[in-house]
């Protein structure tokens, strides 16, 4: 089995992160980024301070490197860098390229590709829980490719707590590449804690199109509350430990926090783009329905977003 986090990364997905991972990564190691299409052998990045760089990154679209079969090095690990509802399909594609036993990070928001992917696939399955800030700014002459606008921390580890060593190795790799990470043993709650935080914000915000910040509005309060008390309950039932602070306050530090911040999610509607509604509502819905709970303010959540 693997340990380290040695070779050559593919990343998968050249999203926000997808770009801010293989940027930060190119500087200092081998790694090639797939996209939809092709694109510049280069990402132009903004910094948090404002700083504007422009990284040489080897860049393929994800069919054409699926095809290939010139034999190129197989990578050491792929890090699935995709929405949610993509990442199944774009590990499909790619798996007759790659070793069986090629480990890989998922960094999907949400918890649907990653148990999914971890029972299918016969490497290590890592998974990531991340507060790193980025975001496509729309296209201009003078536009980055990606604004990374706030730097964060990466937790990284696997649902079955077996691959340690591996989620050390490569939380080393991405820190030496600038981007703070730390292996841990317990990312399914780290994953839950961070459903509980998308599913009161990026629905609601989405729905209103409104900023993160408009949550602490008195107008959102009774909806926010009453969603924040039907999620606790679930997470009482699902045996996911409480935060520290307890989950209104962690709800709301993030609303506080991110208050002039567009959710992912209401990106995505104002770009036309699918949301990630169901892995980030669905756990939840489907966990109030095996453990018989009345939570009639994410059914409603539930039934705006997929309708
Ligand atoms: O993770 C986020 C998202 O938009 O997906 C939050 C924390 C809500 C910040 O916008």
């Amino acid at each position: 089995m693997p340990s380290t986090a040695d070779g050559s990364w593919l990343i998968v997905g050249a999203g926000a992160l997808g770009q801010l991972f293989a940027a930060s990564l190119a500087r200092r190691f081998p790694v090639v980024l797939l996209g939809r299409q092709a694109a510049e052998p280069r990402i132009h990045l903004r910094g948090p301070d404002g700083e504007a760089l422009r990284i040489a990154v080897a860049r393929q679209p994800t069919t054409a490197w699926a095809a290939d079969r010139t034999g190129t090095a197989a990578p050491t690990l792929v890090v699935l860098a995709t929405k949610s509802h993509d990442a199944m399909a774009a590990l499909n594609a790619l798996a007759p390229r790659l070793a069986s036993a090629t480990p890989l990070l998922l960094l999907q928001n949400g918890f649907r590709a990653q148990p999914a992917i971890s029972e299918r696939w016969t490497g290590p399955v890592l998974c990531a829980s991340t507060t790193e800030a980025a975001y496509r700014p729309p296209p201009g002459p003078h536009s980055p490719d990606v604004v990374h606008a706030a730097t964060g921390t990466t937790w990284i580890g696997d649902l079955a707590d077996r691959h340690f060593a591996l989620a050390t190795s490569v939380a080393h790799r991405l820190g030496q590449a600038g981007i703070a990470a730390i292996p841990c043993r317990d990312i399914r709650r780290r994953l839950w804690h961070k459903l509980a935080v998308n599913a009161v914000i990026n629905p609601l915000t989405a729905y209103h199109r409104v900023p993160n910040g408009a949550l602490a509005r008195p107008a959102f309060r009774p909806r926010v509350t009453a969603l924040v008390a039907e999620i606790e309950r679930i997470m009482q039932a699902e045996e996911v430990p409480p935060p520290p602070q307890g989950w209104q306050a962690l709800i709301d530090g993030v609303i506080q926090a991110t208050a002039s911040n567009h959710s992912s999610m209401l990106q995505d509607v104002l770009a036309n783009r699918p949301t990630e509604h169901d892995a980030i509502l669905g756990p939840l819905v489907e966990a109030s329905l095996r453990h018989r709970l009345d939570t009639p303010e994410l059914q409603a959540l539930w039934r705006a977003a997929s309708g």
